[in-house]
């Protein structure tokens, strides 16, 4: 039976990226995306659309009994900085929305679902470097307690009611076809654009705060991988460590003078620096490599190089 793809927060960082990802796979007809808010006019044409809310229900179904979805991709979520701002709304948004979407795959015989989880599952006495598959994780942000609760539903819905969820935990995403929305590491996506665009970049993180990042094209192959695996591979059924690299700001700012010369970058620390210090510095996503395959392709070198070309090339600066 021929896929049919749906997307769940298309319009979002990771979104933006997968749905392009998709569709150059499956043909645009097969993978329907859909977002809280109508398509941007870019991506207005590209594909099949829907405004569609993870918290109504009654729109759901009818988006379910329309399209009949065989894979489905939730990606809706609140990131950390902003849940921080709103917490009662960013764990509605996250408990719920997964909630609905995964009751709706149920009933409408999905094949496998992709939720997406976090390094922001673990917290201030988690092991910061190479932090293990399993360890303490007492997050101690919404975002994070809404990821890891999430998390054991992943399972719970797999082992109780047989339905076939995949799931990784991002570390801080870095790509640049769409901007990110309210997370702690969002500062290695504005570096760029403010270094293109003014040469200069006010970081909101202190220097030395040592963060899990990835390379978009990178977190697509893995989100990809994870969720077209056999079901026999997926071993693990809450959600898997995924390591790209681990950087610091200043690291970063380092290699894109290196890369672009005359950059330079000053600090102003404000309430995220806090999250990004209750998180791992590095990851050990072992159990990703020996059960599924996962190999990243980019390092520190090559996705600045990649981030400045590409930025520039389909001039996407946002100064
Ligand atoms: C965030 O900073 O909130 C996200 C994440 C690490 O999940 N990028």
């Amino acid at each position: 039976m021929a896929e049919k793809i749906l997307i769940l927060g298309s319009e979002g960082q990771v979104g933006t990226d997968l749905a392009a990802q998709l569709r150059s796979i499956y043909g645009k007809n097969n993978v329907v995306c859909s977002d809280i808010k109508p398509a941007t006019e870019e991506n207005q044409d590209l594909g099949p659309y829907e405004v569609l809310n993870v918290l109504d229900r009654e729109a759901i179904e009818v988006v379910f009994a329309k399209y009949k979805p065989t894979m489905v991709y939730h990606l809706a979520a609140m990131l950390s900085a902003t849940a921080e701002k709103f917490p009662r709304k960013g764990w509605d948004l996250n408990m719920e929305g997964m909630f609905s979407i995964f009751d709706a795959c149920i009933d409408h015989g999905v094949k496998r679902v992709f939720w997406p989880s976090s390094i922001a599952v673990f917290g201030p006495t988690t092991p910061r470097i190479m932090t293990p598959q399993h360890c303490v994780m007492d997050p101690n942000t919404i975002y994070g307690i809404s990821k890891l609760a999430g998390e054991r539903f992943c399972e719970y819905y797999f082992e109780k009611y047989g339905l076939d969820v995949r799931s990784i935990r991002y570390p801080g995403l870095i790509g640049w076809k769409a901007l990110p929305g309210g997370g702690t590491t969002d500062y290695a996506v504005d570096i760029f654009h403010k270094a293109l665009a003014r040469n200069t970049y006010t970081c909101f993180l202190k220097e030395d705060t040592g963060l899990p990042m990835m390379y978009m094209d990178d977190a697509i192959k893995a989100t990809i991988n994870v969720t077209e695996a056999d079901s026999n591979l997926v071993q693990i059924r809450s959600s898997y460590n995924l390591s790209g690299m681990s950087f610091d700001p200043k690291t970063l700012a380092d290699e894109i003078t290196r890369q672009h010369p005359g950059f330079t970058i000053n600090y102003e620390i404000d309430a995220r620096q806090q999250i990004a210090e209750s998180w791992p510095q590095s990851i050990d996503d072992s159990m990703a490599k020996e059960h599924w395959g996962w190999k990243p392709d980019f390092d520190l070198e090559a996705m600045v190089k990649e981030m400045l070309h590409q930025l520039q090339a389909n001039d996407m600066v946002v100064g």
